[in-house]
């Protein structure tokens, strides 16, 4: 099977956790940012994730195809278990996070912005729907402020977390975002849940290339 992703993106990043959690044998392929061509060719639009399943076919919508990779194998990671408090977290926390994360995105080192050419195509489609990336930056303030403390009310949403369920395909994608904005004060418990979902799910967090 193969994934088409980009490495950034918190949508691909689903179906990267429940692969890596899984352990399934899965080939990546990173399309860059401004190849309109091969995901059209693909599934008809221009969109990752893109899974290419063992019949060849291909699926689009990360939560879907973190529902089929889950039912292959044993164990289920999938059920719904009720987290009213963590669904709100994430609503509540999503605008400032993209306000926070997507110029910082644009700026980082990610495969599918590699050349020039990509990174200029990445910078245009998100200054279509965000405005001005550097205005964010410099306005980013207001919402550093939001998220530190919507941080710390997570602290003790999360302190009671062991078993991985299809919440977590919400939150963690967030938070590994998160991770590439410096000025943000991640708590002992947080930081634990984000340490531990990247080991086990074998994804990558972003604090190295905060800013
Ligand atoms: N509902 C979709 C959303 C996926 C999505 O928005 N992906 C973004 C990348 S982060 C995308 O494909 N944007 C279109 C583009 O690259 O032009 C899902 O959950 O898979």
């Amino acid at each position: 099977m193969k994934l088409y992703i980009y490495e950034h993106c918190p949508f691909c990043l689903r179906t990267r956790m429940i692969s890596g959690l899984k352990q399934l044998d899965m080939q990546y392929e990173v399309i860059m940012e401004g190849d309109a061509e091969t995901p059209t060719r693909l599934v008809g639009k221009k969109v990752v994730p893109i899974l290419q399943k063992q019949d060849g076919t291909h699926m689009t919508e990360s939560l879907d195809i973190v529902q089929h990779l889950d039912q292959l194998a044993e164990p289920s990671y999938v059920q719904e278990v009720d987290a009213p408090e963590l669904e709100q977290w994430c609503k509540d926390s999503a605008d400032a996070i993209y306000k926070l994360v997507v110029p910082r995105f644009t700026k980082g080192q990610f495969k599918e912005i590699a050349t020039d050419e990509a990174r200029t195509a990445f910078v245009a489609r998100e200054t279509r729907v965000f405005g001005d990336l550097d205005d964010l930056i410099a306005n980013s303030g207001e919402h550093l402020a939001k998220i530190n403390q919507k941080l710390l009310e997570l602290e003790d949403l999360v302190d009671t977390r062991e078993d991985v369920h299809l919440i977590d395909f919400k939150l963690f994608p967030l938070l590994r975002s998160l991770s590439i904005v410096k000025g943000l004060q991640f708590g002992n418990k947080v930081n634990r849940y984000m340490q531990n979902l990247a080991d086990k799910s074998k994804v990558d967090l972003l604090f190295d290339q905060a800013l």
